[in-house]
């Protein structure tokens, strides 16, 4: 049985959060989750306005642990979202792609548990002394929208720069993964590739399909020239824009080319015009499970891996 601090923070049995995806989390993946006993996170990228205080209404019908809801910082619904959390008073908000200390007082005066995901110890320290009750340090590993860290160097660097407890993502999923993160100082993983698959996620059969048969070299990144770097499977669209991206298209086109191609993959299953964003460790991903089946995998097998490791020690 493994419980860390993490566990009585987030008011979960298992130290997991499932991350929240634009246009993947909905409240119906993050119900499940969240009765599974980790963290379910719907993401306010999906819905501007009344979707979102629909879609955790709806979580909050399928169950009643706490859920979470993500804020892409940059997504124009941004500040709209920050204050339907405040009012539906959501047990924790994670925040992506962004410094997120302007909604910081609003959150924390409605009692909500702020978790930021960073890419630096630096924006981590910033978010300790803004009120954060823990940080997610995200690895380049990780699928959507990544910084230049790793996760192995970033999370130690981040668990040894504050005192508030880190969670670690990117390239975590499976018990493995979570035993690894432990011993870097983490309390906790967030998982995001694992639950694309999950049984309770929506996302069009050929998503599923394409992370079910990745292997460890099948995501891409592109879209660094305009500074939103992004990590997607490798597929028609991805491939393209790698193509084009260092030529003499224009900023003007190559932005075009990316709008509307997470909807297309994640909503219309567009197999050759969508952007289907995935982390590195899809390659691993090889079933489609349960939410419940995934969390219990991962627990067992990180139960499995520090019990055996404690042999190495005489
Ligand atoms: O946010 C993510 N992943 C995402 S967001 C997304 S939606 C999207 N839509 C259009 C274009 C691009 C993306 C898909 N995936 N992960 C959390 C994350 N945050 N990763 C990295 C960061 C980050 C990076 C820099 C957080 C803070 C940061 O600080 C910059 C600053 O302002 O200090």
């Amino acid at each position: 049985m493994i419980s860390t601090p993490l566990c009585e923070l987030a008011g979960i049995r298992y130290p997991i959060f499932q991350g929240g995806m634009a246009h993947v989390s909905d409240g119906k993946l993050a119900a499940a989750v969240s009765e599974a006993g980790g963290l379910g996170i719907i993401s306010a990228m999906n819905f501007g306005g009344t979707k979102l205080r629909e879609q955790i209404r709806e979580a909050r019908s399928l169950t009643s642990n706490p859920i979470g809801v993500n804020i892409m910082l940059q997504a124009p619904t941004a500040g709209d979202s920050a204050a339907i959390c405040a009012e539906e008073k959501v047990e924790i908000v994670t925040t992506g792609a962004g410094n997120p200390a302007a909604f910081m007082p609003l959150w924390l005066d409605a009692g909500i548990k702020v978790i930021p995901v960073v890419a630096s110890a630096a924006l981590a320290k910033m978010m300790e002394r803004a009120g954060a009750s823990a940080v997610i340090a995200e690895g380049g590993e990780s699928g959507g929208h990544i910084g230049e860290a790793a996760t192995m160097p970033l999370v130690p660097q981040v668990v040894d720069a504050v005192s508030i407890p880190v969670i670690a993502a990117g390239g975590i999923a499976d018990g493995r993964g979570l035993a690894a993160a432990l011993m870097l100082g983490a309390v906790g993983v967030q998982m995001g590739t694992r639950f694309i698959v999950a049984r309770e996620c929506g996302v069009p059969a050929h998503y599923k399909s394409l992370i079910l048969k990745a292997s460890d070299t099948s995501t891409i990144v592109t879209g660094r020239r305009l500074g939103h770097t992004v990590r997607s499977l490798k597929t028609p669209y991805s491939r393209h824009y790698a193509q084009v991206e260092y030529t003499d298209i224009s900023d003007e086109e190559l932005e075009a080319l990316g709008v509307g191609s997470l909807r297309r993959a994640a909503i219309d299953g567009d197999e050759k015009g969508g952007c289907y964003l995935a982390g590195q460790i899809a390659g691993m991903v090889k079933a489609e499970q349960t939410a419940a089946e995934i969390i219990e995998d991962v627990m067992r097998g990180a139960e499995a891996v520090l019990s055996s490791a404690a042999g190495y020690l005489s």
